[in-house]
């Protein structure tokens, strides 16, 4: 009997699916793949329902002879063991990063003389609700706190890109690549003080104000289902962090990084060109320790960031605040440095990680940008963020367009490198 193959990247089965069983059946016996967790993060987005039970379902599908899971959104190893004589897909994977996957599958089966069946994709009203439920599911606070705390221990490192308005949560949220034999997205979102600042034409000092940022936070929710981690500054007076952390945690955000500075705050990338001022190790764990203590779920993360290599205090200043800090209930370190070259942030990751595997290590390579995810990783950073790209891209590009429009007193020169109207209109969905 010849093999069908089909691999599913969904917590649901819909009419769609359905219809590419039965169309499967009138081929051979259907094998089906259930893709792993890892991969549907990378692939479409979170799971919400296990491994298991994703196989467990595709299981009780009435026809379905044999489900296995399948440990890369590539085909390669699957169809290289299988062997399959058909593969089964919809056809909806022809545009964008996905028709990178019908491409490889296309080649792999060359190489045995398989063949690439394609049914039409079904586009109803039934599948499309079935699928917004999901996504909707994510977005909801319950859902999308506990989230940073499970992608640490799913992936490699956790990618998190930074927004300040609905429209950067949108790019965070949507764009996929395909590259390195793979599809990618980002994992996280980063609500910067510098940025959520800087769109308010504000100093980085702290003069944002909670209410305000929390209306950052609220504009990003609305459109987007991946976890947030906040820039939370200092933190504030003690007594005013308590309250903070309840309000954040309740909202849905995922995780705080706070700050040991004391006093007027400035941006860390000045370093020692301003004057700012170092916490006590005794004051800052107390507040990290007031902060856990009053959080009401396991979800929500604490994490301490440290400003020794910033301010030039040496590496054995960092690592002893690092201890104190976790000793103190951190639920992660957020090491910062503004070298161009990341030696001393590898220095850090290396003793503080061989010390405590378990404590996740936050980076900004903003300075050392050079560092790779894959090099971070492996010094045993878990979390990297890209505090500051998508502000620094906006920011010249609208200045380029104010400049031309002033110059040649009409708009027709900028035209072509802006969004087309069409797109503009249609960019952002209707309920
Ligand atoms: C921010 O993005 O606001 C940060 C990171 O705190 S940095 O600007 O590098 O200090
Ligand atoms: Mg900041």
């Amino acid at each position: 009997m010849p093999k069908v193959y089909t691999c599913f990247c969904t917590d649901i089965i819909h009419e769609g699916h359905l219809n590419i069983l039965r169309e499967a059946q009138k081929y051979g016996e259907v094998i089906v793949g259930v893709l792993c967790d890892a991969e549907m993060v990378r692939y479409n987005r979170f799971p919400t329902r296990t491994l298991e039970e994703r196989v467990r379902q595709v299981e009780a599908v009435p026809g379905v002879a044999r489900v296995i899971v399948q440990d890369a959104i590539m085909y390669d190893a699957v169809l290289a063991e299988l062997q399959p004589d058909y593969v089964i897909h919809g056809d909806n994977w022809r545009k964008g990063p996905e028709s990178a996957i019908r491409q490889n599958v296309i080649e792999n089966l060359a190489q045995y003389g398989g063949q690439l069946i394609e049914v039409p994709y079904t586009y109803n009203e039934v599948v499309k609700n079935a699928d917004d439920r999901v996504r909707e599911q994510l977005a909801m606070p319950e859902m999308r706190r506990g989230r940073l705390r499970r992608l640490i221990e799913m992936i490699p490192i956790v990618k998190t890109i930074e927004v300040h308005s609905g429209l950067t949560g949108l790019i965070a949220e949507k764009t996929v690549v395909a590259r390195d034999g793979g599809l990618d997205q980002f994992d996280a979102m980063w609500i910067s003080s510098l940025c959520d600042s800087t769109d308010r034409g504000k100093p980085d000092i702290e003069l944002v104000d909670m209410t305000s940022r929390i209306r950052t936070i609220d504009d990003v929710m609305d459109v987007t289902t991946k976890p947030i981690i906040l820039d939370a500054d200092t933190g504030g007076l003690i007594e005013h962090f308590v309250y903070n952390v309840r309000t954040l945690e309740r909202l849905g955000v995922s995780a705080i990084i706070v700050e040991d500075k004391t006093g007027l705050k400035k941006n860390s990338l000045f370093g020692t060109e301003v004057q700012q001022t170092q916490d006590s190790i005794e004051h800052f764990s107390a507040k990290i320790a007031a902060g856990k203590r009053v959080q009401r779920t396991d979800d929500f993360m604490i994490i301490a960031r440290i400003e020794s290599l910033i301010l030039e205090k040496g590496l054995e200043d960092a690592l002893a605040r690092a201890r104190a800090y976790t000793a103190a209930g951190a639920d992660g370190i957020m090491i910062h440095s503004r070298k161009k070259d990341p030696t001393e942030i590898f220095q850090f990751c290396d003793t503080f990680h061989a010390e405590q595997p378990d404590v996740p290590i936050v980076v900004v390579p903003t300075s050392y940008n050079q560092v790779t995810e894959q090099e971070l990783a492996a010094h045993g950073v878990k979390v990297v963020i890209y505090a500051n790209q998508l502000m620094r891209a906006a920011f010249p590009a609208m200045e380029n367009a104010a400049r031309s429009i002033l110059t040649h007193h009409r708009a027709k020169e900028i035209d072509e490198q802006l969004l087309s109207i069409k797109k503009i209109i249609t960019l952002i969905d209707e309920l």
